[in-house]
């Protein structure tokens, strides 16, 4: 990778380099990952594709929040960004009730702390978007925390903002993506402080891998939704019989080709932008 500087970690599917004090790149692959696990088969632009949604969004929603983002480079997967202090928490909203906010209401009623009325359905819209933050594990699996929990890891004053600005991001997101058949079920932001002390949202917002996108045709409460992007590649890997453990499976080209078309899809309804016209300029999404 060149003019990447020093590497100073690995995501999943994700690499984070040093340019220099004040500045990071922030570079997405095209591998995919399922049941936690991260396929030998890549899924090509799917880097792309969740740049340009991130870029597209950062560009949206700045009146909202300050962000990261000083400039998205032309391979169309590599965000510049300032360098942040990144907050202790996972700043998850929930508009619909899925994944472990489905099981702790089941467990509890509640999900993380927020008493929800009796009788809800898996992926049943919630009666208001909650804030549901969790802690940062190492191996992934983040754990729901309490709100005053959160509270106590960032501090009052500053958790009231945090709420105050994830919401306001996922009611802009949600809306937009509605009007465009696409349901923003739950995401997750990651904030920072910057030099000056400043809230400001970095690392990536609003793409498939830190948000549940579904299909808003065919939404049916009472089961688990199909993913927007990935639901071919769990299929395929649910009717192999693989135990879920690394390593996964290869992935055929049909597959690949129609979870890549799910992308492109996601990332046309979306921005409203041809993604031919994104890798001629990745610079489109930004205007
Ligand atoms: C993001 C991550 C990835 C591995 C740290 N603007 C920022 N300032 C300081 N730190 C970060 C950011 Cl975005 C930061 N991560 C997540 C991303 C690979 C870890 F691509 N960790």
């Amino acid at each position: 990778m060149p003019e990447a500087g020093v590497h100073l970690g690995s995501g999943k599917v994700r690499e984070l380099y040093a340019l220099d004090e004040a500045r990071l790149l922030l570079t997405a692959s095209d591998r995919i990952s399922t049941f936690d696990v991260i396929l030998p088969t890549e899924i090509p632009d799917k880097g792309r594709v969740l740049t340009g949604l991130s870029a597209f969004w950062f560009a949206r929603t700045s009146d909202l929040v300050p962000n990261h983002l000083l400039a998205l480079r032309d391979d169309g997967r590599t965000l510049e960004c300032r360098r942040l202090v990144m907050l202790p928490i996972e700043v998850v909203v929930r508009g619909y009730l899925a994944g472990s906010g489905w099981k702790d209401y089941l467990a509890t009623g509640a999900v993380c702390g927020h008493a929800l009325p009796a009788g809800l359905r898996e992926s049943d819209r919630l009666p208001q978007p909650l804030l549901t933050p969790a802690t940062k594990a190492e191996s992934g699996h983040d754990e729901n925390i309490a709100a005053a929990t959160a509270a106590r890891l960032v501090g009052d004053g500053l958790y009231g903002e945090v709420e105050r600005v994830a919401l306001a991001l996922y009611r802009f997101a949600a809306a937009h993506a509605e009007a465009r058949g696409i349901i923003l079920a739950d995401t997750k932001f990651e904030l920072g402080l910057d030099s000056e002390g400043t809230l400001v949202l970095g690392d990536e917002a609003l793409t498939p891998d830190s948000s549940r996108f579904w299909p808003a045709l065919g939404f049916a409460p009472g089961g688990p939704q199909p993913s927007y992007d990935k639901q071919y590649v769990r299929d395929y890997c649910e009717s192999l019989g693989w135990d879920k453990t690394d390593p996964g499976p290869e992935i055929p080209a049909g597959v690949v080709a129609g979870t890549r078309a799910r992308y492109i899809e996601a990332f046309e309804l979306l921005t409203g932008i041809a993604f031919a016209d994104y890798l001629a300029d990745p610079q489109v999404v930004l205007r």
